[in-house]
């Protein structure tokens, strides 16, 4: 195993380590007021190519595999959530499927925007009764002349207020179900028939909304149908292998920048006339924390090495969502335990980031559903 990254993506990790720390950090409390991302900071992301890290070089991304994809997230998670939400969309979920089972036109149509920054991406597989059981979707795809009619609801969909190209999984055969009666579309924002009905607010900071899709009688061609008809179920469950390595790179991202938070504030801290660093009651926090990063870390980088070299790696990726998801959330836990009154307060990012993090062990598959799939794995012989 070699985890050594090539020179470039040394500098580009060091790079976006600096535009972390010196311009969207000190960004931070803007955007929590405004409750919104300064365009000008999406538009930095963009120029320096932020949007299109894990896109070929031949569509105008960068073409970086996982293990150098995670490597840039682990520095661009320490920002705020906010800043990174469309372009996690944009490399991941957002993507991957045209990535994986578009055809030539599809790909040449949207990737150059969506590696550029133009278009923005969501991918639509949830709806408001089917979460976790994905294969249970009801949005059903109905072959008429030249196309499908598309009709059902999709929830809790990130991006989905400035989306532009939605990945929207569908059911075609009720029998087959997640066994070769699904269809996956790109459907563009503009379609009659389909709109954006409402916007969810979450317990997370205030740029964090989802939403949910509406689509009556919407007709899309059959230009659209990414992969083959009947395989919607795979295009969705390849997608998120692929989405659950980078949930766990942005936890420990966010985690690194905690436990820094942490060691920083426990030495400048005083109580009983000595920095709080002196007692092992925080000493001990802070071990437990860097111990599960470290571990989480590597997890990724093992994954994400055996994905790049072709190995399918569905069990790996749910043990590292699973891991790091919960890893950072006993992380921001005891970084709200260290900083102890102000730990809880709004004027410290430690608070925000304690929400933020909430939803890491529920999308893309809650932890349970990532214990499910590991279990099935190991019941199989894949050990
Ligand atoms: N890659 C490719 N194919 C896959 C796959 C994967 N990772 N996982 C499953 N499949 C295939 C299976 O091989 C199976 O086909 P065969 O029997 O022909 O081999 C088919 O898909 C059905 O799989 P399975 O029987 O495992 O489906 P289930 O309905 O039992 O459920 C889980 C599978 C629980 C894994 C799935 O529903 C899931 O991931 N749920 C969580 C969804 C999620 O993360 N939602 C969050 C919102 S999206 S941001």
């Amino acid at each position: 195993m070699d985890y050594t990254l090539p020179e470039e993506i040394v500098e580009m990790k060091s790079a976006t380590r600096d535009l972390v720390r010196n311009y969207l950090i000190p960004m931070e409390s803007q955007v929590d007021k405004a409750g919104a991302v300064p365009e000008e900071a999406m538009n930095r992301l963009k120029e320096l190519g932020y949007y299109g890290i894990t896109i070929p070089e031949e569509y105008g991304g960068m073409g970086l595999n996982q293990l150098a994809y995670c490597s840039i997230m682990l520095e661009l998670a320490q920002a705020h959530q906010a800043f990174t939400h469309e372009l996690g969309v944009a490399n991941g979920i957002g993507s991957r499927a045209l990535m994986a089972f578009g055809n030539e036109k599809q790909k040449q149509q949207y990737l150059p925007r969506i590696a550029s920054g133009e278009i923005v991406t969501a991918f639509a597989l949830s709806e408001p009764q089917a979460g976790s059981d994905a294969a249970n979707i009801q949005t059903s795809a109905v072959r008429t002349q030249g196309g499908w009619l598309l009709n059902g609801n999709k929830l809790f969909i990130t991006n989905a207020l400035n989306a532009d190209l939605f990945t929207v999984i569908a059911v075609n055969d009720r029998e087959k179900k997640g066994r070769g009666g699904m269809v996956a579309f790109l459907v563009e924002r503009n379609t009659p028939g389909f709109q954006v009905a409402q916007i969810l607010e979450t317990m997370g900071s205030k740029p964090y909304v989802y939403g949910e899709l509406v689509f009556e009688d919407c007709f899309v061609a059959d230009e659209t149908v990414l992969g083959q008809v009947g395989e919607g179920f795979r295009v969705a469950m390849h997608t998120l292998d692929e989405g659950r390595l980078h949930v766990a790179a942005s936890a420990c991202g966010v985690a690194r920048r905690l436990l820094e938070m942490s060691v920083e504030w426990s030495k400048n801290r005083q109580a009983f006339g000595r920095p709080i660093a002196d007692n092992q009651g925080i000493q001990w926090m802070l071990s437990d924390s860097a111990t599960e990063l470290y571990a989480a870390e590597q997890m990724l980088f093992n994954a994400c090495w055996r994905h790049d070299r072709g190995e399918r790696v569905s069990k790996e990726a749910s043990m590292c969502k699973l891991f790091a998801s919960e890893m950072v959330g006993r992380v921001a836990d005891r970084a709200v335990q260290v900083h102890g009154g102000m730990g809880y307060m709004r004027e410290l990012a430690v608070e925000r980031m304690y929400r933020d993090v909430r939803v890491m062990r529920i999308y893309e598959g809650t932890s349970e559903i990532q214990r499910i799939i590991i279990a099935r794995e190991l019941l199989k012989g894949n050990i």
